[in-house]
Parts: C-alpha cells; structure tokens; sequence
C-alpha cells in the first residue's frame, strides 16, 4: 500500500512481501540487463553507471508504455474532451524517481539494482536535470503535468525541445558565470522521437487578397521561409500509473539539410546556412525571467511551438471528429503566461483561411476553447512585440490582430460611452513609444477566462494591468492559486518525513492530501517531533555534504538553516537578507561573549545574463560569505553558503533541509511563489511579508505558524507615490546606517573598496523595492524566529502544523479547479 520509496538501504534479495515482489524483482533485473545487452551493447562489468542508468530508463519505459497506449484508447474510446497545456517552459527535472514512484517500482527496481551490484541511489545522480525553464512558471507547467495524469485528464502538454536549457552557473571570484547546458549530450532515454509529425511553419512573405464573387475576401499567406517542426514525446505518468499523458516537444529542422548547389561550387559554409538558422529556433532556452526578451529570435520560438501545436491539435480534432465546429466540446487550450498568445491569431488564420469558416464563427470557436494564466504585474515584464517585426515576421497574423482589435472597440463603443482614453487602454495596440502588440491584451479578448495565481495577484489584476479589459468584459478573470506536486516534492524529496508521515496519518495520506490533518494530533508529541527533528538532521548532513563538497565550507547540522533559493531578483530581496546577515555578523563581534545560536544562511539561484545589478547581488553575498566564513571572532556560529548552479535537483536537497524559509519578496510584486509551498510543506517556518501565496498560507498554517513582516501591497503602493528616497527611513533605523556604511566602505570588497558604492546610493536614494523600508521588522521577526528555536518544543510544533496544514497547495487541488471551473473537463479524484 505505502507505494513511496524507502530511500533507505535494501539488502540484495530482501525484498519479499509475498505479493509476488520476489518475481517482480527478478523480471525487473531481466529486463535491465537486457536492455544493457541489446540497447546499449556493453557487459555488465564494463558498463558506468551512465550505461546502467539508461539500462534501468528504458526497462521502466516500457511498463509506461503499455499504460501510455491504454490511456490514449480509452480517451479516443470516449471521445473525452482534451486539454492542451502551452507552454514554452517545462522544467521537469530528473524523471527517474518520478516514474519509479508513479509505478510503485521504486523498491524493486532498488533490489533488482542492487542485486546486479548497483546503487540506486548513485545512479539517480547522473541523469541530466532537464531544465527547460528559468523559474516558477516552467517548474509549475511540470507540476500541473504532474497532477493532470494523475487526475486522469486527457492532457497534453506542448513546448520545445531545447537543446539547451538554462545555462549553467560557475561562480569565479564570487561572481557569476554562464556555460552552455548540454542535456541531450548522452542522449535522452525518456523520449520517442516521431520523425513522421511534422508541421510546416511559414514565416514572412506575403498575403494575397483573392476576391470572391460575392465581393468578399479570402487571403492566402504566401511566407517567405518554412520551417519543419518535429515531434519529440515523453510518456507523462500519473500517480500510480493509473493515466499516462503525452508532453510533446518540437524540434526544428531546415526542410533541406543542406544546399547541395551552394556546396558543389565549393561554399561548404554557405550550404548550412539555411539550416543553421532554422534550427537555431529549438537551439536553447532564452534565460531571461520576468524581463522581456524583446528579439526576434524569441517571437520565432513562440510562433514556431504555437502553429505546429495548432495544426497538431486540429488534425488531431478533425480525425477523431469530423466537423471543425465542435473544437470548444473537445477541446481547451491553456496558455501559460503571454508566450504562446499568438496561437489566438494562428487559431483564427486556420480556422478561416484554412478551413473556410466566417469570422464570427471562428471567433466563438476561438474563444471557447482558449484560457490565459497571467503571472506577472511587473510593467517590465508584460510581452510587447513591435508592429513592424510581426508585420514583417508574421503579415497575415498582423491583419488579423487588427481586425480582432477594430471589432473588441468597436463593440464596446457600441455597449456604451468609451473615452479616448479607454481606448487607449483597452486597445490591443500601444501607442505610447511606437506601435506595440500587447500579447496580454490579445490573450485576453481572445480567452473565455483569465486567471491570476494567487488570491493577492488576482485582485491586483483586476485594478491594475487589466483594469479598464476587467470593466468591460467582468467575470472573465478568475483566481486559480498555484499548487505543487506532492509526489516529487515531499514523497520523493523527503522520504523520511514521508515514512513518519504515513504512520501517524495512515498510508492512503499520499492519495488524500487532506489526511495530512491527522498530523495535527501528534505535533505536540514530544517523541514524534523528537523523529521528526532527526529526520530533519539527517537532511541536513545530506545537504552539509553537498556544501563542503561544492564550497568547502563546513556546516554545523545543529546550526539553523534559513534558507532563500530563487531567482535572483531585486523584488525578491535577496540583499534585504544579506543585511540581515550582515547586522548578524555586527553583532557577533560586538559581543562576541553572548550565546548566540549557531546559523547557516544559505542562497541559490540565477541571474539572468544581462541583469547587472542581480549579478552584482550574487556577488555581494559571496563577498559577505568570504568575510563571515574566515572570521576568528565569528567561530562558526554564522556561515553563509553561495550553492551555485541551483536547479530542479538542488532543490530537492536543500528544502527538505530547511528550518527558515525566505519569502520577502516586496508586497505586490510576487505574483505567487511556489517554493514557499515546497518549504511549508515540508515543515519548515516561513519568514515572509503578505504578497503572493504566502497570503493564503498564513490564513492555512495560521499566524502564529509563520512570520510575516513588511509592509502590504497598498502600503508600498502609498509609499512609492510619496517618493521613493530613503534618507530619512535609513537615519531613524538602529542599524542600517552602520550596514550600510560598512558596505560602502569596503569592509566586504576590500579588493575593490567601492564596489558596492552604487548598490547602496540605489538603497539610499532610489529604494523602489522597500528594502530599508522593511529592514527593521524583518530585523525583528529574525529575532522571533531565533527566540522560537531556543523552544524547540514549540517549534516543532509550529513546524508540524505547517506540514499538516498545507495539503490544500497540492497542484491536484488546483487542477481540479482548473479542469471544473476554466476547462470544464472530465477527471478522476484519486483516494
Ligand atoms: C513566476 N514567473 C512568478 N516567470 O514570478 C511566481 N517570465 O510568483 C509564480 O509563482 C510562478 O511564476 C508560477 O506562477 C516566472 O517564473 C518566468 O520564468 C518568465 C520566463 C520568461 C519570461 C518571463
């Protein structure tokens, strides 16, 4: 029943629970070797571990297969309604644990390895971390993949096949570097590539109006270039196997492979060019995070993934189905943020000029079957594209942006008396520096629902960035709070706590995330939390390994572990938690004598290449960390700890590790968060201020289990109306002025005393994200936090009703939402 991997050590041939495991380990070690014998060709005494863990992908593979071609006849059977998740991020991670868990085949697999004299575990570490996303956004697409098979929907999710994913980081000289990723480099046993779909996708050229003899007009798009898009799908499986979907991702090829004319004559460069600039679209993953990319390479990638989803789609619809009409009963279609919203414009070219429907016909189709889910406020980060570029790049969807935007005005006009400036704001075209496409404006006339990610950022929508859109179409925005999958980021993640977990709220906890309310009665256990705190330190050795292997910085695993890993951003506050740590580490050699309770304040995370400033704070707290760490008078009761290169895989290590969790973005600007899902869940206690999700979970943990600080959104937004210079909020703080005195003279960049002169003129003179605004009570809360753990019985209790209580965060929960309220499709509870 339990169904989740022990993590534990399993002897060779102990595995028996007279279900017929025995014979189910012995087909399993078959079908391994069989696979290194014929698949790989190599002898189990000379093969890696690479070798055995491919060996060990493909004999689990085919067990998802047989369920992957069960559920695609069941679906096509019942003609069940289908989404389509857009997306072009996935950050899936490593898949190995993932299908194991799903398939209950963790143990076995475990025993089979072990008895070919393999570690599983060992081997868990050299599958690539595939990380086809930046953050949040591309991490939630795999969670809802996660939980859309395991809810069986008929589901697929559609991207592209990066070749490369997020960068790598190095750090030099506590400065970032970024190296190419090359997940693909040993190939990818996961995947089916399907050379037989392709799609052409047409870029530039030119529309022909053809007049017809009722004096109306058909239009035929004659690009300039065409591209083929290939299909690459991965078996998504749900939880106990139950439901397989499909994640397919398109790749690029040049319809030649190369122009044999060009290199007859002898230019053997000039005859790749094409391909190399067709095949450039899959080529990587832009790194930019809730900035804009704005170049025309990007609007490529969205157009290319958008058109052969919707050609795929439809000729999907068309062979199961035979009238085009009924797409919005089996079909829906979700947009992940304004990336993939030119599949509006492409929906409309293919319905009507392709398959010959009017207009208004086309339009209903449209909007019933598409959703937007918006992420981001940040005026920086809305998608915007010059007309010119789509004019040149995409000329039939330009015309019919037009037209979409000409009849949404002319409708409203219609419905009422609409201002100049209301149009304005209404349009789907911006005027205000030269003409602009807003993708938001166009995923949202052309959506029937539209759906913030947190209660907080949802009823900022509906005043803000789609205000005037929200009077004229009410209702159409909903709230559909993020959630995470529980399955990889407690069940996998932290089989320990899972272990203690099922024996206090019984095994079926992992199919109702609602059990984890029992939890509830033993938190003031003194024997359970007892378990759990060695639980909690056996985590934390695991990742004190990780730190002194990548920083050989030796970290005490009874030190609190307060721990911020994101991206870096300056609305995340990454330095608001670097001051703290630096007025720590003032107070520790002030008075060195006090008993201080030994911390380790831990960062990861990325910086967008081009982001200046953000490289500039990873440099700082590596700064900081060289300081703090080689200081005789600290004596290692506060160390700072730079991971570099944070990823899906590194997060699984240090959550469960966590005691503190940093979620200090400035009130507003985070539209949700999800790793303080992951950090709650997984007990640790959350300091955070009152934006995004942490809004929910204070109302779910409840507010003596968290600590929350800071101002509020509408007290940042007086604030910044007031004016944004922090002289006089810095002189009236007990402790800033000396911070950042410090900080401007050098003391952490003795090598460049001035290094950080800029950083604290922005703090001193330009605060737009309230850092000193906030110090002082996040300063407070941190000594809440360190009064809390000196009461380790509290504490543990705090941290237990946090576990308990978070079962409502579940990505589960929030697609049954998704597929009740904005799909309206079928699904099947699972417990
Ligand atoms: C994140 N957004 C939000 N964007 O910041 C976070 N942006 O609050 C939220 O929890 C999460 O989405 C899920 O809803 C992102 O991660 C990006 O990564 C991104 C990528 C490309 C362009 C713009």
């Amino acid at each position: 029943e339990a169904g989740v991997g022990s993590g534990a050590a399993v002897q060779a041939g102990t595995y028996q629970d007279g279900s017929g495991a025995a014979s189910e380990v012995a087909e399993l070690r078959a079908a391994i070797l069989d696979k290194l014998t014929y698949f790989i060709g190599k002898h189990a005494e000379n093969a890696s571990d690479r070798d055995w863990f491919v060996a060990t992908a493909l004999a689990v593979r085919d067990r998802i297969v047989d369920r992957w071609t069960e559920t695609r006849d069941r679906i096509w059977a019942h003609h069940t309604k289908r989404v389509y998740y857009l997306s072009l991020e996935f950050l899936i991670g490593r898949l190995l644990f993932d299908a194991l868990n799903n398939l209950q085949l963790t143990d076995p697999v475990r025993v089979a390895l072990a008895e070919l004299g393999v570690d599983l575990d060992r081997m868990r570490e050299v599958e690539p971390d595939a990380a086809l996303g930046n953050g949040g956004l591309g991490r939630l697409a795999a969670c809802f993949m996660d939980s859309m098979a395991t809810l069986s929907i008929a589901a697929h999710g559609y991207g592209i096949r990066y070749d490369h994913g997020l960068f790598r980081q190095r750090i030099k000289d506590g400065w970032q570097l970024e190296y190419p990723e090359d997940w693909l480099s040993f190939g990818n046993p996961w995947e089916f590539p399907r050379p037989e779909i392709d799609y052409s996708i047409g870029f530039g050229g030119h529309v022909e109006a053809m007049a017809r003899p009722d004096g109306t007009f058909r239009h035929v798009w004659h690009p300039g270039e065409t591209i083929e898009a290939v299909a690459y799908d991965t078996p998504v499986p749900g939880w106990r196997g139950r439901h397989v979907n499909t994640l397919r991702l398109w790749s690029a090829r040049a319809p030649d492979p190369l122009r044999l004319d060009a290199f007859n004559r002898g230019d053997h460069v000039g005859a790749l060019t094409a391909q190399v600039r067709a095949e450039a679209i899959s080529k990587i993953l832009y790194p930019s995070d809730a900035t804009p990319a704005g170049q025309e390479l990007r609007l490529r990638q969205e157009y290319f993934f958008v058109s052969a989803s919707m050609q795929d789609l439809i000729d999907r619809h068309l062979r199961q189905h035979d009238a085009i009409e009924t797409l919005p009963e089996r079909v829906a279609i979700q947009l992940n943020d304004t990336h993939p919203a030119i599949a509006i414009a492409e929906m409309m070219r293919l319905l009507v000029d392709i398959h010959h429907l009017e207009w208004e016909a086309a339009w209903t189709i449209t909007t019933g079957v598409f959703s937007y889910t918006n992420h981001t406020l940040l005026p920086e980060a809305l998608e915007t594209w010059a007309v010119p570029l789509m004019e040149r790049m995409l000329p039939r969807h330009m015309q019919i942006i037009y037209l979409i935007n000409a009849l949404h005005l002319d409708r409203l006009r219609k419905s009422g008396e609409v201002s100049d400036e209301m149009v304005r704001a209404l349009s789907l075209i911006d005027e205000h520096s030269g003409r602009r496409v807003r993708m938001g404006h166009l995923a949202f006339v052309g959506s029937h629902k539209i759906n913030g990610v947190s209660a907080l950022h949802t009823d900022l929508m509906r005043v803000t960035v789609f205000r005037d859109l929200n009077g004229a179409y009410p209702g159409r925005i909903v709230n559909k709070t993020n959630g995470i999958t529980f399955r990889r980021w407690l069940y996998q993640a932290n089989p320990g706590l899972t272990r203690l977990i099922q024996e206090a709220c019984g095994p079926g906890v992992v199919d109702r995330t609602a059990d984890l309310k029992a939890l509830e009665k033993v938190a003031d256990d003194r024997a359970f939390q007892r378990r759990v705190a060695a639980v909690r330190r056996a985590n934390k050795i695991h990742l004190g390994r990780i730190i002194a292997e990548q920083l050989g910085v030796k970290v005490d695993p009874d030190a609190l572990f307060d721990v911020q890993i994101k991206r870096i951003h300056e609305y995340k506050r990454q330095l608001l938690n670097i001051l703290e740590t630096i007025a720590v580490y003032e107070e520790i050699r002030s008075q060195p004598t006090r008993d201080w309770i030994p911390r380790v304040k831990i960062f990861a995370g990325k910086a967008a290449a081009s982001y200046h400033q953000a490289k500039l704070i990873i440099k700082l707290a590596n700064d900081v960390a060289k300081v703090v760490n080689s200081d005789p008078t600290v004596r290692g009761l506060l160390k700072v700890a730079f991971l570099p290169n944070y990823n899906v895989s590194l997060a699984e290590a240090i959550i469960p590790a966590a005691d503190v969790s940093e979620q200090i973005s400035t009130a507003g600007m985070e539209a949700s968060g999800t790793g303080n899902m992951k950090f709650a869940l997984n007990g640790a206690l959350t300091i955070g201020t009152l934006d995004g999700a942490n809004v929910e979970i204070r109302e779910h943990v409840g507010p003596e289990n968290i600590f929350i600080f800071g101002l509020t959104a509408e007290e940042v937004e007086a604030r910044r109306r007031r004016g944004i210079d922090a002289t006089t909020v810095i002189a009236a703080s007990p402790r800033l002025p000396e911070i950042l005195d410090a900080m401007a003279s050098g003391v952490f960049s003795p090598d460049e005393p001035g290094r950080y002169r800029g950083l604290v003129d922005s703090l001193r003179f330009h605060d737009y994200f309230m850092v000193t605004a906030d110090f002082d009570s996040y300063y407070a809360r941190q000594r809440d936090i360190y009064r809390l753990w000196r009461d380790k019985e509290v504490w543990w209790k705090a941290s237990l009703l946090n576990t308990a209580r978070m079962g409502w965060f579940s990505s589960d929960r929030a697609i049954t939402e998704y597929a009740q309220e904005i799909w309206r499709v079928p699904l099947q509870p699972i417990g």
